[in-house]
């Protein structure tokens, strides 16, 4: 698949910090050491619905982390996954009577215009579930060949007991991977099953369904966790930096995709850190495509909002932290762009070496960008107050805050 047109990242004086950021494997923090390439996959969308606000921020988070690379003079091999056949979309399409293929493709291009309207860096692969397969099948076909996977009346399950290491994501026990597994694509339920928890690595043909030759497989479709390995695995390898996504996917999804990974090639782990970004809620309740409770981007782009200020406001939370959607966040990132744009748009001001380094060190920071922000309101309320005569300076200020925070000012 094509990805989307990347904005030009302005290259800045000196040099950035290595990260440090949280990893929901250790519940700690962790500095991150890429080698001259850094490597990071996040979880892509399921193309059934628009992009909303939830979706937005979790993708600005992993925007910000390759930002902080490529400050430290750094390479960013980044890939994203379509996951473009799965229940929901199948589910969506049949009860909107409308084409499957059809309904991904649109809602796929929507998510690229959103992405290149809120300045997030493209990935270099961008995969669809559906292209994957030719690489998915053999993977299954390994992992049942050594014995870590077994059939189920056609459909083949993913054994958890094969990996040592299972459980070690996201670290939750066994009951609320219980839960979390029901909640989230799993059928902890389905009798025969060795234990609840296994995931479905390849589900055989059902009837009215759309499915693939999978050899020795059968004809059927992947698995969900699967197909994000077989993209990661060809694409990045083993070890690779950050494997990020929301919080709602530490558990079944990145919990199975280390352990499929990790099975088939015999080394761990799969990812050197797992990053989660928190939950964006809408009226008290996590904004998701099932609930119907969405602010799409595109609505707001429609309206006439200025993406910059979608994205300042997107900043203004911790990505860690579980917020609420409002009007009012909206409407401070709207008054902040005005002030900023304001700032940067006169001749000269306060020399501004200082806030990059502390935009740099904010973010460096478990990606601290509330703070980031702090440290260019502070500018902007001096240079208001009593200006400067560093003629460099707005300049700095406006390539500071596109290559660090992605703000077009
Ligand atoms: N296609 C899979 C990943 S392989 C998937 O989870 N797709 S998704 O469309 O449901 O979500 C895309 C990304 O947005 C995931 O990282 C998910 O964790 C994140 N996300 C979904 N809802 C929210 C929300 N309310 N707040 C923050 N992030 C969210
Ligand atoms: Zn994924």
């Amino acid at each position: 698949m094509h990805a989307w047109p990347a904005s030009e990242v302005p290259a800045l004086p000196g040099k950035g910090r290595d990260l440090r950021i949280h990893d929901t494997s250790t519940d700690g923090l962790v500095t991150l050491d890429p080698g001259p390439v850094a490597r990071i996959y996040v979880c892509g969308i399921t193309p059934y619905d628009a992009t909303h606000l939830g979706h937005a921020a979790t993708y600005n988070a992993f925007d910000l982390v390759q930002r902080v690379w490529l400050d430290t003079k750094r390479q960013v091999h980044y890939v994203q996954n379509v996951t473009d056949i799965d229940d929901p979309l199948l589910e969506r399409a049949q009860r909107d009577d409308e084409d499957w293929v059809a309904l991904a493709e649109r809602e796929t291009s929507l998510f690229r215009e959103d992405m290149t309207a809120l300045r997030m860096l493209p990935p270099e692969h961008y995969i669809g579930a559906v292209e994957a397969i030719p690489g998915i099948v053999p993977l299954v076909e390994r992992l049942r060949d050594a014995g870590a996977a077994y059939e189920l009346d056609g459909d083949i399950y993913f054994s958890v007991e094969a990996d040592p290491h299972f459980g070690e994501v996201s670290r939750y026990d066994a009951d609320v991977m219980r839960a979390l597994s029901a909640e989230r694509g799993g059928d902890p339920e389905r009798p025969g099953k060795k234990n609840p928890l296994d995931p479905m690595l390849w589900m055989a043909a059902r009837d009215g369904e759309p499915s693939w030759d999978g050899a020795s497989l059968g004809r059927g479709r992947p698995g969900w966790h699967i197909e994000c390995v077989a993209i990661a695995l060809d694409h990045l390898g083993m070890g690779f930096d950050v494997q990020g996504g929301g919080s709602d996917l530490a558990f079944p999804h990145h919990e199975m995709g280390a352990s499929h990974a990790q099975v088939l090639t015999g080394e761990y782990p799969f990812a050197k850190a797992y990053v989660h970004a928190g939950m964006v809620a809408l009226d008290g309740e996590k904004m998701s495509k099932s609930k119907g409770n969405l602010v799409f981007v595109s609505s707001l782009r429609r309206d006439g909002v200025d993406p910059a200020a979608i994205r300042l406001a997107l900043l203004s939370r911790h990505y860690r932290a579980n917020w609420e959607w409002t009007d009012q966040v909206l409407r401070d990132a709207q008054d902040r762009l005005a002030r900023w744009r304001a700032a940067v748009s006169r001749p000269d001001g306060p020399s501004a070496d200082e806030l990059v380094e502390e935009i740099r060190e904010a973010l460096a920071d478990d990606l601290d960008a509330p703070a980031a922000l702090e440290a260019v309101d502070r500018w902007a309320a001096r240079q208001q107050a009593q200006g400067g005569t560093d003629e460099g300076a707005p300049g700095l200020v406006s390539r500071a805050v596109d290559a660090l925070l992605g703000v077009a000012l």
